[in-house]
């Protein structure tokens, strides 16, 4: 606790740092809730970036820095609240956003937003269609970003980068666990084709390329009690993408009657209304910037980023779970089983 207070008191926070304590669940970073004596003050978000997974934090730092002015630049024309409708990042000293402990770990703060609700799956319909309107309006407001952005996770969302790894970690087969998953292999390497297909629209331009999230699972969007979407977070991947991805992966997480991790596959499936809710508040937004091709795709992209999941999940499995933080020893491989049934119930 004290290191925590430590660390936390690098940043420019108002008044002293009370009481750090740790909060939520990502499978990346390890996220703290920090608090202190300073009535006015807000609570802040102290967070270690996993160093492992971002190469470079500076550069990270800077593209959030530089997202969230314009974020907030646009809140502000729209008549929001510039801290409540997008993150606020506390620096260190001027213009450095992140602090270097004595270990080498990187850590970084924003502003916590109060009375917010975070979920982990849409109940209804309209939560599912309210969260749709909150993807397109962000990425609505990121059309017009013209500031480059560092590639901090080179190959992200790139299908033919991850085939590469995994056609590696086959051959490396690091963990020795190769023989117990053949099944799930060769559940992966049936679809190689049909999803490098896909991969070539979005290399050759047919698909265009835009500043996205990146990592629109729904717990990442922030509610209030009306359903609607307060504030976009995480915005650690934020780079060039496509649209789909964001769609796609949102619909991963949003129309899943089970849970990401589920044992027991029968709760496991694609909710057919809550799809049609989520794409009909999406496109309330993005239906003016998308392109012809970009809507034609938008089915195809909930499969493209599931299937995507199900081989990293699989090959953190095979290579010794070594980047996504694991709660029991076949973690990955149950993350791995649910995804799959996900990714079946997919169809149009
Ligand atoms: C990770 O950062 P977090 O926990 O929201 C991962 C996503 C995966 C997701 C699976 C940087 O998201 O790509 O889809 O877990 N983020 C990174 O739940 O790899
Ligand atoms: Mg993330």
């Amino acid at each position: 606790m004290d290191k925590l207070i430590n660390i936390a008191s690098k940043f420019a926070v108002a008044g002293n740092v009370v009481s750090v304590n740790q909060l939520g669940d990502g499978f990346i970073n390890d996220t703290f809730l920090v608090k202190t004596d300073d009535k006015f003050a807000p609570r802040y978000i102290l967070q270690r970036k996993n160093s492992n997974v971002f190469k470079n934090v500076p550069q990270m730092m800077d593209n959030i820095y530089n997202v969230t002015m314009h974020l907030k630049k646009k809140v502000r024309e729209s008549g929001g609240d510039r801290f409540r409708n997008t993150l606020t990042v506390i620096p260190v000293d001027k213009g450095q956003y992140y602090y270097v402990d004595d270990n080498g770990g990187f850590w970084a703060m924003c502003i916590f937003i109060e009375n917010t609700i975070t979920y982990d799956k849409a109940e209804t319909a309209d939560l599912a269609y309210k969260a749709g309107r909150g993807l397109g309006k962000f990425q609505l407001m990121m059309s017009d970003f013209d500031k480059p952005l560092y590639d901090v996770l080179p190959g992200f969302h790139n299908m033919r980068m991850r085939f590469e790894q995994w056609d590696k970690a086959l051959i490396d087969n690091l963990a020795g666990r190769k023989d117990s998953v053949m099944e799930e292999i060769e559940f992966i390497e049936s679809h190689r084709k049909e999803m490098l297909d896909f991969m070539e629209l979005v290399e050759n331009g047919t698909i265009a390329k835009r500043v996205v999230h990146n990592d629109t699972k729904i717990s990442n969007f922030l509610f209030n009690s009306d359903n609607d979407v307060v504030c976009v977070i995480d915005l650690d991947t934020v780079m060039l993408g496509t649209c789909l991805n964001d769609f796609g992966d949102a619909i991963r997480s949003i129309t899943n009657t089970g849970l990401e991790d589920d044992t027991n596959l029968d709760n496991v499936a694609m909710d057919r209304n809550l799809f049609d809710a989520y794409k009909a508040g999406y496109l309330s937004y993005a239906d003016c910037f998308l392109t012809d091709v970009e809507k034609e795709y938008l089915n195809f992209s909930a499969r493209f980023i599931t299937f995507e999941q199900v081989l990293r999940f699989l090959m953190d499995y095979l290579n010794g779970d070594t980047y996504y933080k694991i709660k029991y020893a076949d973690h990955n491989l149950v993350r791995t089983r649910a995804q799959r049934k996900l990714f079946e119930t997919m169809t149009w």
